[in-house]
């Protein structure tokens, strides 16, 4: 009934579809992570992967101070960059409130873009702790991963799979969106990549059995990380609720005691303060613990992190960067912040 396939041995290694998985798989055997061979790479590559996110906040700010002095109207037009930049109505008002309080003592660019980076960094830093995905050594390790389709859930699942795998552990996917083949093609072909145990629908149609065997299956091979994917339809809210209810309830069953378990909001960074929208949508339903930001490679709108933490009260836990297998990377604030003001 169910699909099933095994942990690859590691002598016979999936083979590479694309020449990006190949260069991912040629680490695994042979280099650690580029990270620990260059030592500014991880920084570089934050820094690449929201530079147009810079660019539209701080870029913009700069600009506009460099032709005048900090004025109401200036500070009216820095309002209006931050919430291009989707940085969220309510943050950016309280942030350019204060600057008006402030604009005398905030006389040149200098002091403006660090009162600023402050600003920032206030939001985002109450969060620091929480910021890093939970995981615990010598238990069973779920994570139910939920967002809209197209967000990048499938792609996050692949790439989080590949990392936990290079660090040695054993980890089993559920591919429970059932809703469309192609889906579970999708992620069985991450799931090869990365030499993971993976759980498909095969002709059952229902998540929630795909839950239930992929817990079955990882506490039968005694695994470390359950990893679930979800369907995303959102055309009916309820019929979504209620599959994710039950996905939830079925989880909590199969759970053995002592796991750990986290639910995962994969959102969009391109669909800024629309992604936001649906938030509220998945945090009725699912407890949610974090939020993976994807595709802040490709967005303007990163801005959209701060509303997250601000309005939403939810830690970033990780950044999708690229389609790449590696393009994952943990979310640290200051280290976010820094990129995006380093010029
Ligand atoms: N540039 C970029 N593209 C991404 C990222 N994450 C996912 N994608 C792309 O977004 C599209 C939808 O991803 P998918 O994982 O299928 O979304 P799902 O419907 O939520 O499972 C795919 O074309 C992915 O390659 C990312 O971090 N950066
Ligand atoms: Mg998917």
């Amino acid at each position: 009934m169910f699909k099933w396939f095994g942990k690859k041995s590691p002598e016979a290694p999936p083979q590479p579809a694309t020449e990006e998985s190949a260069s991912a798989a040629g680490s695994v055997a042979t280099a650690p992570p580029s990270e620990t061979s260059k030592p500014d790479g991880a920084f570089a590559e934050l820094k690449a992967a929201v530079s147009m996110t810079g660019k539209s906040i701080v870029g913009k700010i700069f600009g506009l101070l460099k032709e005048s002095e900090i004025t109401d109207e200036v500070i009216d037009e820095i309002e209006e960059v931050l919430i291009r930049a989707d940085v969220g109505l309510d943050t950016a008002t309280l942030i350019t409130d204060r600057i008006r309080k402030q604009k005398d003592q905030l006389g040149t660019s200098e002091k403006l873009m660090a009162f600023l980076k402050q600003e920032f960094a206030d939001i985002l830093t109450p969060f620091e702790k929480a910021n890093q995905l939970v995981y615990k050594p010598g238990a069973m390790n779920v994570y139910l991963v939920v967002g809209v389709n197209g967000a990048g859930k499938t792609t996050f699942i692949g790439k989080l799979a590949n990392r936990f795998i290079r660090e040695g552990k054993k980890v089993v996917i559920g591919a429970g969106d059932t809703f469309r083949a192609a889906a579970e093609e999708q992620l069985e072909v991450w799931a090869q990549r990365s030499g993971a145990g993976f759980i498909g629908a095969g002709d059952t149609k229902d998540p929630a059995a795909v839950m239930f065997e992929a817990l079955k299956q990882a506490r039968e091979t005694g695994a470390d990380v359950v990893l679930l994917d979800t369907a995303g339809r959102l055309q009916n809210k309820f019929n979504l609720m209620e599959e994710l209810r039950k996905v939830r309830k079925v989880i909590d069953q199969g759970m053995p005691d002592g796991a750990n378990m986290e639910s995962l909001l994969v959102l969009d960074a391109t669909t800024g303060q629309n992604a936001l929208k649906q938030a509220s949508v998945f945090k009725e339903t699912v407890d949610l613990s974090g939020v993976v930001l994807t595709k802040l490679d490709g967005s303007a709108k990163g801005g959209v992190i701060l509303t997250i933490a601000k309005e939403y009260k939810l830690p970033v836990k990780m950044v999708g960067v690229g389609e790449g297998i590696d393009d994952l990377k943990d979310f640290h604030a200051q280290e976010f912040i820094d990129a995006l003001f380093e010029k």
